[in-house]
């Protein structure tokens, strides 16, 4: 049996990448049923049955680390948060917000700030500074530093390696001008991944992960309604979300501190000492009351 990944499907039709190529595959009988459902992501077991054609036979899925609905993807590795420096100014109620929406589905963050052109470098350095121990990759980068979109292609290629990503950020911070520059400069076809990524916007049915490298995946930005947290998610669950708080939430006086009234608590100890951001923490208070306030709704 071989193992591979769905990249895209048609009703009962699926195109699963095994590595060094594609297979085209169908569903047996049990599975056209409709029960199992098979998503571009899916990490699949095949069966070949016609070698020359590269053809085959999906047997089962297996078991899935996460699922996003819209757009419809599984086994996301990681979420390109997209910000600019300048134009729209970066907005960190929504970065932190995705930050832990992203961290409870099990998916990576990494923050990518574009426009540096229009920045200074104090201003990048107080941007770092605030994400600098959550552990998150963090890029800087501008599409109109011509002299330097090699490097920033590189960094990106390197980032996206190996993994399926999703990319999000607000109108206007540069997703698109990223995806040009991660299409053009080599021997591949000009335009390819923003061309098929523009095809599927129309049809969520068909989704594809499109190819930046060799083993590397863009699916289709999410709608970020998508991208709220698990209806299961508890308050109480964020410390475990907001991934700086974690290597210091053991020196915290109670085990399951909230890092909100408690006394002794370390993680405000680390905010007035300067080595956690002030205004992180501002955000992670509001995320807490909203979290609250939604369970009480029964959302
Ligand atoms: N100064 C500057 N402008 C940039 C940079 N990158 C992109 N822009 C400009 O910012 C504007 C928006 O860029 P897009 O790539 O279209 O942004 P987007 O995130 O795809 O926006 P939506 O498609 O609306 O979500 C365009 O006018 C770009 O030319 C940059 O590094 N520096
Ligand atoms: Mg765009
Ligand atoms: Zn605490």
């Amino acid at each position: 049996m071989l193992k591979g990944t769905i990249i895209k499907g048609y009703s009962s039709f699926y195109y699963v990448d095994i590595g060094e190529r594609i297979i085209s595959c169908s569903l047996r009988g049990k599975n056209r049923l409709g029960k199992n459902d098979f998503y571009p992501g899916d990490l699949v077991e095949i069966k070949i049955t016609n070698e020359d054609k590269s053809e085959g036979v999906i047997e089962r899925t297996l078991e899935r680390k996460n699922f996003l609905l819209r757009p419809p993807v599984a086994n996301i590795d990681q979420i390109i948060i997209t910000s600019a420096m300048k134009q729209p100014s970066p907005d960190y109620m929504l970065i932190d917000r995705l930050m832990a929406v992203a961290v409870s589905k099990n998916i990576d963050p990494v923050l990518v700030f574009n426009k540096i052109d229009l920045s200074d470098e104090q201003e990048i350095e107080e941007v770092r500074k605030r994400y600098e121990e959550s552990e998150a990759t963090i890029i800087f980068i501008s599409t109109m530093e011509k002299d330097k979109i090699p490097l920033y292609k590189k960094q990106l290629e390197e980032i996206l390696m190996n993994k399926i990503n999703i990319l999000a950020g607000i109108s206007g911070v540069g997703k698109t001008s990223i995806i040009n520059i991660l299409d053009g400069g080599d021997d591949r076809a000009v335009g390819k991944i923003s061309e098929k990524l523009k095809r599927g916007k129309h049809t969520t049915r068909h989704t594809e992960l499109v190819q930046i490298g060799d083993h590397s995946w863009l699916a289709d930005s999410p709608g970020f309604s998508s991208l709220d947290f698990p209806k299961d998610f508890k308050p109480e669950m964020l410390p475990r979300v907001y991934i700086d708080y974690l290597k210091y939430s053991n020196l915290c006086k109670f085990n399951n501190c909230f890092h909100l009234e408690e006394p002794d608590c370390e993680i405000k100890r680390k905010i007035e000492e300067g080595i956690l951001s002030k205004e992180r923490y501002e955000n992670y208070k509001y995320l807490i009351e909203e979290l609250k306030s939604r369970e009480g709704s029964q959302y």
